[in-house]
């Protein structure tokens, strides 16, 4: 081996273990292993020398350049432990563990939108018990037993007169109880039908809500649940309403928005209709006022029912409502 390699190899295993602080392994690092150190130094006099030395002495200082690396990483990493061992065994100069921050559920985060929308319309929150009785669920809504709506709901009874509540109202059929008109309310929470398919779940979110007072009309309806759909999705949706059929509302409309996929052309999603319904709702049934105390000659109002989790797949594009409850990271970490 070339005389300069093992000078300077002998030196620099010296000149390392002499470092004694990380700024002292800095100045080795420079002045040996450097672009302008003595390492490169050695590959920089190969023109020098005669060609026949010139592969013998290049392998060599390649294999002097490792040593030194290998050696200098060695010394950093036990100049740290000792450095850890001198303030107790703790490396304060490692970086903390970061860890991930959780966030609300996707179906809660549009829940909350829903209700914030209304609430800033000066609708109240009102929110009641899971389990409810036949009386609040079924009969005050005008559906009385053997009405054939019962079947629709594919209730979960709890006993033949508690049951898993099929909607938000029976909240909204407390408050009327409760309270006189005028009232505006909206009923946030979860609810519970028997059935399960890629739009159906066992248990949903609904955000019903109703107002009452004297000589309310279809219009005031319309125009509350057309600044919701501005607000919630954008301010030039175009919004339809279409008669429908509920027992509590008369008269009763499902209202569709021009599909959010195609923007109204036609698509799968909306089976090349244009339209995508997004709730139900209508003029509130003298028969439940009557359920309630309340005059229907005196007081009108309306009512409507939204789905969370359909609000929540139409705004983000999701096909199968059941990914909202498989709890899978990767889906959920997307909201
Ligand atoms: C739907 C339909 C609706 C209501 C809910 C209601 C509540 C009371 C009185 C009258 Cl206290 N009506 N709620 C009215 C119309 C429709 O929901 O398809 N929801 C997803």
């Amino acid at each position: 081996m070339d005389e300069a390699i093992t000078t300077l190899r002998d030196e620099a295993l010296v000149a390392l273990d002499a470092c004694g602080d990380i700024d002292g392994l800095e100045a080795f690092r420079i002045k040996y292993l450097g672009r302008n150190g003595a390492v490169s130094g050695l590959m920089r006099s190969l023109p020098g020398l005669a060609p026949e030395a010139r592969p013998a002495f290049g392998r060599d200082a390649n294999k002097l350049k490792q040593e030194i690396e290998a050696a200098f990483t060695a010394r950093r990493e036990n100049l740290a432990v000792n450095a850890a061992a001198d303030r107790g065994g703790v490396d304060i100069t490692i970086p903390g563990r970061c860890l991930p921050g959780g966030h609300s559920h996707p179906v809660s985060q549009v829940s909350l939108e829903i209700c914030d929308t209304f609430a800033a319309m000066g609708f109240d929150i009102a929110e009641g018990p899971d389990v409810e009785t036949d009386f609040y669920n079924f009969e005050a809504l005008n559906i009385p037993s053997h009405h054939p709506a019962r079947d629709m709901h594919d209730t979960f009874y709890v006993s033949d007169s508690t049951l898993l509540r099929t909607h938000t109202s029976p909240m909204q059929i407390r408050a009327m109880e409760a309270r006189r008109p005028p009232l505006r309310m909206i009923a946030p929470g979860k609810v519970y039908r028997c059935d399960s398919d890629v739009t159906h779940t066992p248990m949903f979110h609904q955000v019903e809500g109703f107002l009452v007072d004297e000589d309310v009309s279809f219009a005031d309806l319309k125009g509350v649940l057309s600044l919701f759909i501005a607000r919630v999705f954008s301010v030039d949706t175009a919004i339809r309403f279409r008669p429908s059929y509920f027992p509590f509302t008369e008269p009763s409309a499902e209202v569709d928005i021009a599909c959010v996929i195609c923007g109204g052309k036609g698509c799968r999603v909306c089976k090349h209709t244009g339209w995508i319904e997004i709730l139900g709702a209508g003029m509130i049934d003298p028969e439940v006022f009557r359920s309630v105390g309340y005059d229907p000659e005196e007081v009108s109002g309306f009512a409507f029912g939204i789905g969370a989790e359909r609000i929540a797949m139409l705004k983000y594009g999701i096909d199968d409502i059941r990914l909202f409850y498989e709890n899978d990271h990767r889906f959920l970490s997307q909201f």
